[in-house]
């Protein structure tokens, strides 16, 4: 067993003693995810200031044999960010790296530590008169090191990718203790393995992001939206063509709400409004984005368009930024509204998009067969194949999808694996998936992950039990 007064002692000497949290009331909003799903024990919660305050408890906790587990704003949705049940990691927060370090105009980039809060990022961008466009719910208390480490996505993807394809230069502590500087603002780079992409979604597992270089986009002050009623998925991924058709690059958000979904936000967030007067099966989200009015002109085109084909049931455009937020709330109130709805089991999956209605066919009656009563909250970013295919306990009876659970999973995943898809689109895999991922995964593609693993990390230590099996 590591000394543990002894690795104490040495984390206070190299952070100050008021960085290192070891009561248990200090230390318990680090060991619980968002979900509640996931509760762990920890030797210390440490909040560096610094890279080489980061480096320094890495190299103690290395040379402690004990595991260090990093954590941003503790948003994630796979139980990545806490530390298991036997107490022998040290959580590592980064809400002390604040620091906005450059926006350079001409690169067109921003450089941040990873404990900024995406929404600060955001921000830093709209005051240089650019856009910095990964969107996601939690952008008020996600960071740049989250966001980073679970390569994440949102509701922006469609036209912009996901934070892979944002970032250019990541400053990393490895797992050894050294520092990695790769903050490059560099466009093009072909010196060899492009090693930032490596800790890109490697949730922690080969070392601590503490900084990155981000691209910044032209501002986009004007936005067109609008919820449309739809018939089916089928017809949401028919629009999703005739949508860029008309919209092109200005298409920015493409989002898929079921009435199951919108009708738990109705119930759970106060203010929350159906702004149609009937009820419709599907709802969709659009969003198009740009300098001027045209994107107004071009929304209108496009629904046009999409009711000539016979593809919209009813819409409904917002008309003012108050209407415009009102929307968005049927979409990013889902999360919430399904955590007060009882317990929940969440599949976060990515097929063909063309293949989602088939998905979507296939997979209902066989839920419903295995648990009757069983909540289909289906909704998420279609216009990126990817379905937050969630599901809620029959009313009043949480221990039903509990016991049911494995069944369930194993239900929808076998069904995405059939269809071609992926069981983690942009949740990562954390704990939750660990074990399900790598059965999905070729015997070649586990072992390459592992072989990286071991590499970078041979001891282990680095978020110990997560993503690898
Ligand atoms: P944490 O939860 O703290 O950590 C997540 C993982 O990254 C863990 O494995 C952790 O160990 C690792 N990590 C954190 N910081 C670092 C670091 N500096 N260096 C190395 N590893 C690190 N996600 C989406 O992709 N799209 C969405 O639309 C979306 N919407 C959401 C809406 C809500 C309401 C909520 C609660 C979550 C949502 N998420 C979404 C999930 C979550 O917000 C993202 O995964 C986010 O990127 C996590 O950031 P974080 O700072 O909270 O990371
Ligand atoms: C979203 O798109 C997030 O709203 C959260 O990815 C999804 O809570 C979820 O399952
Ligand atoms: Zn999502």
């Amino acid at each position: 067993m590591p000394d543990r007064p002894a690795l104490l002692a040495e984390l206070r000497a190299a952070l100050g003693p008021t960085a290192v949290l070891d009561a248990p009331e200090e230390m318990a909003p680090h060991l619980t995810d968002w979900t509640g799903a996931f509760t762990g024990h920890a030797f210390a919660v440490v909040r560096p200031a610094t890279t080489d305050e980061v480096a320094a408890v890495v190299r103690a906790c290395v040379a402690a044999g004990v595991g260090v587990v990093p954590q941003g704003g503790n948003t994630g949705l796979a139980g990545g960010a806490i530390p298991g049940p036997d107490g022998a990691a040290v959580v590592v927060v980064l809400d002390r790296m604040r620091r906005v370090r450059e926006v350079d105009p001409v690169a067109d980039t921003i450089t941040v530590e990873a404990g900024v809060a995406l929404q600060s990022v955001q921000e830093s961008a709209v005051e240089a008169g650019r856009l910095f466009p990964l969107s996601l719910g939690s952008e008020g208390s996600c960071t740049v090191g989250g966001n980073v480490s679970t390569n994440a996505g949102g509701t922006a993807v469609l036209r912009y990718g996901m934070m892979r394809e944002l970032v250019l230069g990541l400053e990393v502590v490895l797992p050894d203790g050294r520092i990695w500087d790769g903050l490059r603002p560099l466009r093009k780079d072909n010196t060899g393995y492009d090693l930032k992409q490596l800790f890109i979604g490697a949730e922690g597992t080969l070392g601590i992001v503490t900084a990155a270089v981000l691209r910044l986009f032209p501002a986009t002050p004007r936005r067109a939206t609008a919820l449309l009623a739809l018939e089916s998925v089928e017809a949401a991924t028919a629009l999703l063509p005739l949508l860029r058709g008309v919209a092109g690059e200005q298409l920015t958000t493409w989002e898929l709400i079921s009435r199951e979904a919108l009708g738990l936000v109705l119930e759970h967030h106060p203010g929350a409004r159906d702004p149609f007067d009937a009820e419709h099966r599907w709802y969709g989200l659009v969003e198009l984005a740009g300098a001027s009015a045209d994107v107004d002109v071009r929304l209108q085109d496009a629904l046009e368009a999409a009711a000539e084909a016979g593809l919209l049931v009813d819409a409904v455009v917002a008309g003012s930024p108050q209407q415009r937020a009102a929307l968005w709330v049927l979409r990013e109130g889902v999360s919430e509204a399904q955590k007060i709805a009882g317990a929940t089991l969440k599949h976060d999956v990515t097929l063909p998009t063309r293949a989602l209605p088939d998905f979507v066919a296939q997979v209902g009656p066989r839920l419903r067969d295995a648990l009757p009563g069983v909540r289909l909250v289906t909704y998420g970013h279609v216009g990126d194949g990817n379905l937050h295919y969630n599901l809620s306990a029959p009313v009043g009876d949480d221990a039903a999808l509990r016991a049911a659970a494995p069944t369930l999973t194993r239900i929808v995943y076998d069904a995405v694996a059939g269809l071609g898809g992926s069981i983690s689109a942009e949740h990562g895999v954390g704990v939750l998936k660990r074990d399900a991922a790598a059965s999905y995964k070729s015997e070649v593609e586990v072992e390459l992950m592992r072989t990286v693993k071991r590499a970078l990390d041979p001891r282990g230590l680095m978020n110990p039990g997560k993503v690898v099996p």
